[in-house]
């Protein structure tokens, strides 16, 4: 086997190694058969994203089941300069879990053991490959929850959570996923195990190396096995949809929530009138809480708490206020959980109109939370000046209003070129000159590299190109993800 150079080549690129036939063999001796994707069919799916915007031409899949097997394979690629791509329910929105190129692609899926449960503790200790919504429906009957909520959640891994710091409709009651994990097990790109699996709530023992990891899309390690804090579950959640005439009384509408509701208001949720009618077209069996007119707004309310009469009466008078100072025109408040569903299932079906027929461009964007909506203005006026009609691109804006994280998605018959440089830079110099955020929740991964530097200095640059230097010196985990230098040459 060929002796393994990731070493600068003369163009100061570095070059990797494709995986050989003689590789697949050493993993297969790994992982056995049924942890391989061989298969030109079967790898499509690994080799593309959710929106079908990146693709990739990796040859092989590596399921490991124990971090044993992560570590040996880990081992072998970095003897042999050979790139990875960590994947997990494969639902990233910036193409950070496909390979650029014909990188290995480690799956996450067979990681997916409860290791354990301290039900005092309420800690959550469990395999990265875990699902979401699994996790949540082994916590119910212990009356515990996972302190994250997201569209994806049926999809998507726990250790893809953890890599994304992801975000979702809960930030507002739980924080960023951050803010709940304990402890990680991370294999390191040479294959060492680093434990750092602590269930403690408290650890001030030196630099928080597990922070490192969370958010960092695969390109310090592979997170194996998470520790989170598990909040108990609600018993009481009441759910409302009510609609704003115009976006400066949804900004009192939320001030009101706020102070209305206090302590048990748990999610604020926004769509425009373009977003709830997308997904209504698109999306057959949601049922529509209400007619909405153009340059309305729907905001989803959530309270959770542990005295359903209590709760319902605080929504109640919030509902009476709002009303009567004309913030609110009409709405809907659920009756039961199942009600509740079906009032949810309009916010979490957007993504997925986006995503249904035609391409999309997403931004991910937090801003100042006053002018939450104002980017969404911003670019159906540029479409305006340069002449692109709404029929061939449709902005609309959605999403997480109680932490300033607007979704822009633009809808488009097909991927349209012209429209994109409308797009790009200038939704990325905007919110950087309005003081937000490129990426609030989603990440950087492959879409957003180009545009980091907008966003941070060259010596925070240079700090992160140096911490992907110390943990990956061969720079294979998941090369041209997040860092602009990056090298991703072969
Ligand atoms: P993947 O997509 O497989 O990977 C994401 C990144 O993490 C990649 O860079 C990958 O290399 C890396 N990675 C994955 N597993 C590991 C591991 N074990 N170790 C190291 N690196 C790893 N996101 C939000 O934050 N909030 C939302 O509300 C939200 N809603 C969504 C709704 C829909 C319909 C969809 C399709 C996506 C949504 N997302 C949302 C985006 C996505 O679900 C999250 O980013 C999620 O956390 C990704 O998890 P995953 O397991 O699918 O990871
Ligand atoms: C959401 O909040 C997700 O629904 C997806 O973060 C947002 O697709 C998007 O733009
Ligand atoms: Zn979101």
């Amino acid at each position: 086997m060929a002796v393994a150079r990731n070493l600068p080549r003369e163009d100061g690129a570095f070059g990797f190694t494709s995986a050989t036939a003689e590789d697949i063999d050493v993993f297969r001796s790994i992982v056995g058969e049924e942890g391989l994707v061989t298969d030109a069919e079967d790898l499509v799916p690994y080799n593309t994203d959710w929106m079908k915007k990146w693709s990739g031409s990796s040859r092989v899949v590596v399921l490991p089941k124990t971090t044993v097997q992560v570590s040996r394979v880990l081992a072998h690629c970095h003897a042999r300069a050979i790139a990875v791509v960590p994947q997990g329910g494969n639902t990233g929105l910036v193409g950070g879990s496909i390979p650029t190129r014909d990188e290995v692609i480690l799956s996450t899926s067979r990681l997916n053991e409860i290791v354990a449960f301290d039900a005092a503790g309420g800690v959550l200790t469990c395999g990265a490959g875990c699902v979401l919504e699994a996790l949540d429906a082994y916590l119910t009957p212990r009356g515990h929850c996972v302190p994250l909520d997201l569209g994806a959640k049926g999809t998507c891994q726990i250790g893809g959570n953890v890599s994304t710091n992801a975000g979702g409709v809960r930030v507002m009651r739980y924080g960023a996923l951050r803010a709940s994990v304990l402890g990680l097990e991370v294999v390191l790109a040479d294959g060492t195990v680093l434990d750092l699996l602590r269930t403690n709530r408290k650890d001030n023992t030196g630099y928080d190396l597990k922070q490192l990891f969370i958010g960092a899309e695969g390109t310090l390690g592979v997170v194996t096995k998470v520790a989170i804090a598990t909040p108990p579950r609600p018993t009481a959640v009441s759910v409302a949809i009510l609609k704003c005439p115009n976006f400066d009384v949804v900004l009192q509408l939320f001030a009101l929530a706020k102070t209305a509701l206090g302590e048990i208001l748990s999610a604020v949720e926004l769509m425009d009138s373009l977003a709830v009618e997308t997904a209504m077209a698109r999306c057959p069996g949601l049922k529509r809480p209400m007619e909405l007119e153009d340059g309305a707004f729907a905001v989803l309310l959530e309270t959770s708490g542990s005295c359903e009469e209590h709760d319902k009466a605080k929504m109640g008078a919030l509902l009476d206020r709002a009303f009567a100072a004309e913030i609110v025109d009409d709405g809907v408040i659920a009756q039961d959980m199942s009600q509740a569903a079906d009032l949810w299932a309009i916010r979490e079906h957007v993504p997925v109109a986006a995503a249904t027929g035609g391409y999309q461009y997403k931004y991910d964007v937090s801003v100042p939370i006053p002018r939450f909506y104002e980017l969404v203005r911003a670019v159906r006026r540029r479409f305006q000046e340069l002449s692109l009609a709404e029929d061939r691109a449709a902005a609309f804006g959605y999403g997480h209003l109680g932490d300033g994280n607007l979704h822009l998605n633009v809808v488009c018959a097909r991927k349209d070129d012209e429209v994109l440089r409308a797009l790009e830079p200038f939704v990325f110099d905007w919110v950087v000159a309005a003081g937000g955020s490129i990426s609030a929740e989603h990440g950087v991964g492959q879409h957003k590299r180009a545009f980091l530097g907008l966003q941070k200095g060259p010596e925070a640059l240079a700090l992160m190109a140096a911490i992907k230097r110390a943990f990956d010196p061969r720079g294979i985990l998941n090369p041209g993800k997040v860092l602009p230098d990056d090298p991703v040459s072969q």
